[in-house]
């Protein structure tokens, strides 16, 4: 078997530079929590493919009904022929996301492809263009995404020019605005007012917890007040919970947390254990104000995905992967506190279930939009985790947040492991002290 050197080689020459990956060793094979690559090394994955493999890299039930799928048949093109797996997950869909109302949804094969489906049907259900998003914003790497995305670089730069009609507002980051959740929303939807004009707005997207942003909690009663003013205002709310969904924060969408009912919600990741699938769903009314033939795409809802969907769903019920989201903050958050404790660099603690963060500044030093981000100390207590073995990623518009994501599934020692590595590789940071380095 070739080694991870010589792969990475072979990868300079065939693999496009653009497309970047976080550590340089290749994957032999993953399970619960864990990884092992091609040179025999053993990984504790506090990633889960960014939130993905929620039950788990190969679970056992996804890969039995993979087999059992692509045995049948693998592809027939829903728009053409279609089949019972994705009417299946479409009741699912209906069925656990928020909000006791009459609900239909349409498949697609990425999260960005949802979200800019999401956008197309609130422009068409509503007859308006604007759409307003959030600062930290995160919603994809399509064109219409990239615009709806708030952090130029990686995502944005040299990439224009983007779709219009596009309107980004503050979002609520109790860390930075120091506002509660109502003042926060207030501020917000007076921009709203101001410069797009309410009676413009298609939709109001966001996500209830940031993902690449920097796992942005908003305070509480900001999302149930930007709902009722979408509401009143006759715009579609929209809930992007690609990465907050199936059971990562401990409910099986974040907005149950705060009661919330979105027109739509838009989810990925976490829905098939691995493979590429992605869902709007939403309010009969809305979605269904679509023509015939107006959604779609050759592969949305494939049905070797959607078995997977179906299975994965399955094992979050059977195994209750919610309650164990919960269940690894519990174990998780009193060791991160006691970091934070020890190390001044900390200072935040947050997240909610398996999504969490801690974000680093440099201690005492105040800027323009609060405590001073340290994104070298971010980069350098990541890179000493991956030199012991743990997959650790980071996020955040200034890149100064690290945030846990592992498997719901992940075993009792190997979060232990994970935890003690991720502890020891805070240790790093006694080390850098050349101040603003990486900047
Ligand atoms: N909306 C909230 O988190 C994907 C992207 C990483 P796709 N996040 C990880 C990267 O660098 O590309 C994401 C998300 C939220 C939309 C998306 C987009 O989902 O499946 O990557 O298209």
């Amino acid at each position: 078997m070739p080694t991870s050197a010589d792969l990475h080689r072979r990868r300079g020459a065939a693999v496009a530079r653009g497309v970047s990956s976080m550590i340089p060793s290749y994957v032999s094979t993953a399970a619960g929590g864990t990884m092992t690559d091609v040179d025999g090394r053993g990984w504790i994955d506090f990633g889960s493919g960014i939130a993905v493999t929620n039950v788990g890299n190969a679970a056992p039930k996804v890969v039995e009904a993979v087999r059992a799928q692509v045995e049948r048949f693998t592809h027939t093109c829903f728009m053409i022929a279609p089949y019972e797996q994705y009417v299946a997950v479409c009741e699912q869909l209906a069925e656990l996301t928020p909000g006791d109302f009459e609900k239909r949804s349409a498949l697609f094969n990425s999260g960005a492809e949802a979200v800019e489906n999401a956008v197309k049907i609130a422009r068409h259900a509503t007859g308006r263009q604007a759409v307003v998003v959030f600062d930290h914003a995160y919603h994809g790497r399509t064109n219409l995404t990239m615009a709806l995305t708030a952090k130029v670089m990686p995502y944005k730069h040299g990439f224009g020019p983007f779709a219009g009609e596009i309107y980004r507002v503050a979002m609520s980051y109790p860390l930075r605005d120091g506002r509660g959740g109502a003042d926060a929303a207030a501020y917000a939807i007076g921009q709203i007012e101001k410069h797009v004009g309410a009676t413009d707005v298609a939709a109001v997207l966001i996500e209830p917890i940031q993902g690449e942003g920097g796992f942005v909690v908003p305070a509480a009663g900001f999302l149930p007040a930007l709902a009722a003013w979408s509401r009143q205002a006759g715009a579609v709310f929209i809930a992007d919970e690609i990465q907050t969904g199936f059971c990562r924060t401990g409910s099986w969408f974040a907005c149950e947390d705060e009661g919330v009912e979105p027109d739509l919600i838009t989810t990925a990741k976490g829905i098939a254990g691995g493979l590429p699938l992605a869902a709007v769903t939403g309010r009969a009314e809305i979605m269904d104000a679509v023509h015939p033939g107006g959604l779609g795409g050759t592969y949305g809802g494939n049905p070797v995905a959607c078995a997977a969907a179906l299975a994965t769903i399955e094992t979050m019920r059977e195994l209750d992967l919610a309650a164990a989201a919960r269940r690894i903050a519990e174990v998780a958050l009193p060791r991160l506190h006691a970091l934070a404790a020890k190390h001044p660099q900390i200072a935040e603690v947050r997240g909610r279930g398996a999504m969490l963060a801690l974000e680093l500044v440099r201690p005492g030093e105040s800027g323009p939009d609060g405590p001073v981000p340290d994104p070298a100390a971010t980069a350098a207590v990541a890179k000493a985790a991956h030199g012991l073995g743990l997959l650790l990623l980071t996020c955040g518009t200034y890149g100064n947040v690290i945030r846990l994501l592992p498997p719901l599934v992940i075993a009792d020692d190997e979060l232990d492991r994970g935890l003690s590595l991720l502890e020891q590789a805070f240790e790093a940071l006694t080390d850098t002290t050349t101040p603003g380095a990486g900047k």
